[in-house]
């Protein structure tokens, strides 16, 4: 990562937006590496006016003089959990956004011939890095990893690290100045000093052939290493240890054929223990493997077609009121998710962290996973684009060795124009040049009723470039019925298969009235709404699978009703304090059926 240089941007000035960057590499497999935690609490100061990087109080000076002092001071005062967002522990950071400075100190005893780089699951939404007093990097979006080489920065002890955290939504960020979900700022995701050897095994991508059901192919990327160096790769289940040598670029490339594999599926999740090491450097972890593919309008896996039984969740614990960022919330969110019958996850509408992906897949789910390319979205600034590419590149990174990751989604609710269809081209020619097995996907909203061919229509060009064609439609909620739902028949990315990416209606749990008034808010209307949608999906001829909208009611600024919403979307089949809904039932039904 390169340090930032100096920026002349007017809106960006009082903020922290980055220099470009360019893509960074991330080493694989963090969590598999040796690390120290830089979790716990973290010193604070909320800078509202953006005043302290003008003051450098990134320098954490001390008086000496008789006549120094200085305006701040990281200790005795705020304390903040690291991970976590900041709006969720104080009642005075609830609607917080803007600046705050997080800081610790740390030891990190020196290992001979050994690189360190500092790393953040995520930081919201965009920050600047300082070590001992100098700024060693920067990031931007809030959902995605990155890490900053410290070799030789580091000392063995004493180490002050602060990080300029900023949440300011802007018109070129990703997602931009509004979208349906609390804007919670913080580091947010886990911190650790990854130590490796000089030497080491940066990245590799292991799966099976495209096409293959006993075909695996690997790349290995060493960092540090001559040209030439052995990489050998073991699974110890299927009797395999294999070796090739790095290229000139780092490289080794290896492809071998494998005796009674078991591929991991939602009913059998299997993943196998596999070994990647040199002479200098060892990393393990377990791997799936898993054929996807599209045929005409299946999703075929293993060679067999799937009906894709799907869920939403934001990454956000409801009952805390803030985001979800441990494996024991991947737990509950994951669980609730398993209950309810589902065999995919679609992770919205950002990438959500390690543990739920982690999780998810031994679990059995399917993942799709996006980053919030969320409507009002500024296609025709570069800046933005780039952004989102990397963003994009740093997702596909960091779960490419997921094989329950099946689908790499580019947009959600966007609108057809040049400007927008060259962004998300862009998009997924970066997914592609990462990885080219998994299926691209992107949620539309504009199905509309055409009155003289009595069919639901829709007319975007751009499905064409896409190998599944998804759907948020809100018919009984936001579109009221033209017909009756039996009647509702679609014409849809016909040659293709659909999933219905989003339905549903709000409902507060316990509240009852009428099924057919809408503004009853009431559990009657939920269920009747997803009685008259699961009906009209009998008449989607393409469809191969559905994700309501959405598991757990969730917190969004968007909803202003006082006793209905008060703050919150109540479009959850569990409500916040994890109830299930009269709607949950039926769906669990329905998934029961399929
Ligand atoms: C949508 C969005 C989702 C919203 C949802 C709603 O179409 O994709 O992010 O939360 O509608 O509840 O309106």
């Amino acid at each position: 990562m390169k340090t930032l240089t100096k920026l002349i941007m007017p809106l960006a000035l009082s903020l922290l937006t980055t220099a470009d960057l360019g893509a960074q590499e991330l080493i694989a497999n963090v969590y598999g590496r040796e690390t120290q935690s830089l979790n716990g609490k973290w010193d604070a100061i909320v800078d509202l006016y953006d005043q302290g990087r003008k003051n450098k109080i990134y320098l954490n000076r001390k008086p000496e003089g008789k006549t120094d002092f200085y305006e701040y001071s990281f200790e005795n005062g705020l304390r903040l959990d690291v991970p976590s967002d900041w709006n969720s522990q104080m009642p005075e950071l609830k609607y917080y956004e803007g600046t705050v400075w997080y800081a610790r100190r740390f030891d990190a005893p020196k290992q001979e011939g050994q690189r360190q780089f500092l790393h953040f699951g995520a930081v919201s939404y965009r920050c600047r890095v300082y070590l001992n007093g100098e700024e060693i990097g920067s990031h931007e979006g809030g959902f995605t990893p990155f890490q900053i080489e410290v070799t030789g920065k580091v000392k063995p002890s004493g180490n002050f690290l602060a990080v300029e955290v900023n949440n300011t939504r802007t018109p070129d960020a990703i997602p931009a100045m509004a979208f349906d979900w609390w804007n919670y700022g913080g580091i947010t995701r886990d911190v650790s000093l990854v130590s490796v050897p000089d030497a080491f095994i940066e990245d590799y991508f292991i799966r099976l052939g495209k096409d293959s059901a006993d075909r695996i192919d690997a790349d290995i990327r060493l960092s540090g290493a001559t040209p030439g160096t052995a990489v050998e790769i073991e699974i110890p289940e299927l009797k395999v240890r294999k070796t090739a040598v790095t290229d000139e670029r780092g490289t080794a490339t290896m492809s071998f054929n494998v005796k009674k594999l078991d591929r991991w599926s939602p009913a059998a999740p299997k993943l196998y223990r596999v070994i990647v090491s040199t002479d200098r450097d060892r990393v393990e972890e377990s791997i799936g493997f898993r054929n996807i593919r599209v045929e005409g309008e299946e999703i075929v896996l293993n060679g067999a077609p799937l009906f894709l039984k799907s869920i939403s969740f934001h990454e956000e614990i409801p009952q805390r009121m803030g985001r979800a960022h441990s494996e024991a919330d991947a737990v509950m969110l994951l669980s609730e998710a398993k209950a309810l019958g589902c065999n995919m996850i679609r992770l919205a509408h950002y990438p959500q962290n390690e543990h739920i992906v982690r999780l998810a897949e031994k679990m059995g789910f399917l993942l799709w996973e996006e980053i919030p390319i969320w409507q009002g979205i500024d296609f025709a600034n570069d800046r933005t684009r780039e952004k989102a590419g990397r963003m994009i590149k740093e997702m596909v990174m960091r779960d490419k060795n997921r094989c329950a990751l099946t689908f790499w989604g580019v947009a959600n609710e966007t609108q057809p124009s040049e400007a927008r269809n060259a962004f998300l081209r862009y998009l997924i020619s970066c997914c592609r040049s990462i990885d080219d097995t998994r299926l691209i996907v992107a949620a539309f909203d504009l199905v509309r009723f055409d009155r003289e061919r009595q069919l639901f229509v829709m007319n975007d060009p751009f499905i064409e470039e896409l190998d599944v064609v998804a759907i948020n439609k809100y018919m009984g909620w936001y579109h009221p019925w033209p017909l009756t739902p039996d009647k509702a028949v679609w014409d849809v990315a016909r040659g293709k298969p659909l999933i219905i990416s989003e339905f549903g209606g709000e409902a507060l749990y316990g509240q009852h009235g009428p099924a057919d008034v809408a503004s009853s808010w009431s559990e009657e209307y939920q269920a009747a709404l997803y009685a008259d949608n699961l009906r009209m999906f009998e008449n989607i001829p393409n469809l191969r699978g559905v994700s309501p909208w959405i598991l757990f009611d969730f917190r969004s600024p968007f909803r202003f009703h006082p006793t209905n919403q008060d703050g919150w979307n109540r479009k959850g089949l569990v409500s916040d304090q994890g109830y299930r809904k009269k709607a949950w039932y039926l769906m669990k039904e329905y998934y029961d059926k399929h």
